[in-house]
């Protein structure tokens, strides 16, 4: 309609105007420009990782020179256009991190063609597919029954794998032939409890030692309410007695949530996650061993003395001289489990409350530390915290269904094994939402806490030959620094390059 009035306009003063004289000659228009029009399709394919989606291709009547740009739609800065037509874009694209506005991989842009005076548009659609970047997962077993833990044994490639009943599986992670190496005894699975977390000892090889975080019946002659967590030192080559062979430190636990249930070691010293029971004030006093992590030194001797000496307490836990519990390594946690060495500390996850889940990092040598539980969940004050003075998670993102959220967050490990694609990247997840996600090692800054809108979300380069991965309830690495990962159904699978 537009363009009819322009060219009635200019013929007003002509042939328009009506009712002039018959007898004048007409005067035909100039011929009228056609405006040039756009041939290709409104939607595009484009395989991840490639900056080139489609040359877009306009005719116009008039010959000429075309002119293309990007004139809109939501994605627009994410792509730029060529002369002629080459549509690119400005970043490969990545499937498990997309920069379109609302991250579905769908990517919308408008792009402008124009011979000088008149012009087209087309509103593009460019969806963009997952590469399996050289990933493989290969399914390793099936039938375990609620897995909690999975250990690496030093020099073999086989890793111990617990279940929340108190079985001990070990676990070739090249042909996922798996033993049964023990049951424990005494282990109470009321709640959430049960055996919890494994972790060899660092003689282990020599000693054939692994350390257990179980919960058991407890042991007093009045306490038959409630559970308390037993930490136990089992050689292997010993039989276990009645009540739970080797326990070396009780923890009192007057509840059956929240029990943490890490123990890893790292230059000498033991470090366990312990959960707040479910009682948030725990976790801030250092008086309460409950919200906390602790260290211990295992005596290598214990009966050299008159009375069995089963630990020491390192000289420099910051609470030895200042009052509260000597063993109180770090304060300020709810429930942190999952804990994997690297460097001079620990990254392990702590699940939350009702606003975010996080993984911090712990180191082993820097001054205490507060993880600002409960007056902090991830970085949201959800207590009065004035004069708190708390070390912030790495991450956290929040509770809920939304793509980048859940409610019982998995810590993980930083992959150092031969997936090119994943080295260097910390790979965790969430057990609700079933989601597995990775960010890069060296975005996870201390004092800083990096947005889940940063997480690659891993799923579909994880999907396996065989079976389902549904939510992940444990990660591990074995000799290899291989990722293993266990699921809600008791699958296990192993993370390599694809085709080996
Ligand atoms: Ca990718
Ligand atoms: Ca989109
Ligand atoms: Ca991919
Ligand atoms: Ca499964």
């Amino acid at each position: 309609m537009r363009r009819l009035f322009l060219i009635c306009s200019i013929l007003t003063l002509t042939a328009c105007g009506g009712g002039g004289d018959s007898s004048s000659p007409v005067v035909l228009p100039p011929s009228g420009n056609s405006p040039p029009q756009i041939t290709t399709a409104p939607s595009a394919t484009v395989t991840e990782n490639e900056f080139n989606v489609l040359t877009v291709r306009a005719t116009d009547a008039d010959g000429g020179g075309l002119s293309f740009s990007i004139s809109g739609g939501d994605d627009a800065d994410d792509f730029s256009i060529a002369g002629n037509g080459a549509l690119r874009f400005v970043v490969t694209p990545n499937f498990e991190l997309p920069t379109d506005a609302d991250q579905d991989n769908v990517y919308q842009v408008t792009v402008q063609v124009s011979d000088g005076s008149a012009s087209d548009t087309l509103d593009l659609t460019v969806t963009v597919n997952n590469d399996r970047e050289g990933i493989g997962v290969r399914r390793l077993t099936t039938g375990l029954n609620d897995v909690t833990a999975i250990a690496k044994i030093p020099n073999q490639t086989k890793v111990f794998v617990t279940e929340r009943g108190g079985n001990i599986y070990e676990l070739d992670t090249i042909d996922g032939t798996r033993r049964l190496d023990r049951t424990l005894r005494n282990v109470n699975t009321t709640g959430e409890g049960g055996l919890l977390g494994l972790t060899v000892d660092p003689g282990f090889t020599a000693n054939d030692t692994y350390w257990a975080f179980v919960t058991a019946q407890r042991s007093g002659p009045f306490g038959s309410a409630g559970s308390d967590i037993t930490i136990r030192q089992i050689n292997r080559n010993t039989s276990e007695g009645l009540l739970g062979t080797g326990t070396i430190l009780e923890i009192e636990h007057d509840s059956d949530i929240n029990y943490g249930g890490w123990l890893s070691f790292q230059g000498g010293n033991l470090y366990i996650g312990v959960g707040d029971a479910g009682v948030p004030a725990n976790a801030g006093t250092p008086f309460s061993q409950l919200g906390k992590i602790l260290r211990l030194t295992p005596n290598p001797d214990p009966f050299a003395g008159a009375a069995p000496v089963r630990f020491f307490i390192p000289a420099d836990n910051p609470f030895l001289s200042q009052g509260g519990d000597p063993l109180v390594y770090a304060i300020g946690l709810q429930d942190p489990k999952n804990g994997f060495g690297f460097g001079d500390g620990f990254y392990f996850s702590d699940r939350g409350s009702s606003v975010a889940e996080e993984i911090n990092f712990v180191s082993v040598t820097s001054e205490p530390f507060n993880f600002g539980w409960p007056q902090l969940e991830g970085i949201e004050p959800v207590m009065d915290s004035a004069g708190l003075s708390s070390s912030f998670p790495l991450t956290a993102y929040a509770r809920g269904t939304g793509d980048r959220e859940g409610s019982s967050i998995v810590g993980g490990a930083v992959y150092l094994g031969s997936v090119i694609n994943l080295q260097g990247k910390y790979i965790f997840a969430d057990r609700d939402s079933g989601k597995i996600w990775a960010v890069r090692n060296t975005d996870l800054e201390p004092g800083e806490t990096l947005p889940s809108s940063r997480y690659e979300l891993l799923n579909a380069d994880f999907e396996p030959d065989a079976g389902s991965i549904d939510g992940i309830v444990a990660i591990g690495i074995d000799q290899e620094n291989n990722l293993i990962l266990a699921d809600s159904d008791g699958e296990i699978f192993v993370v390599e390059p694809s085709g080996s």
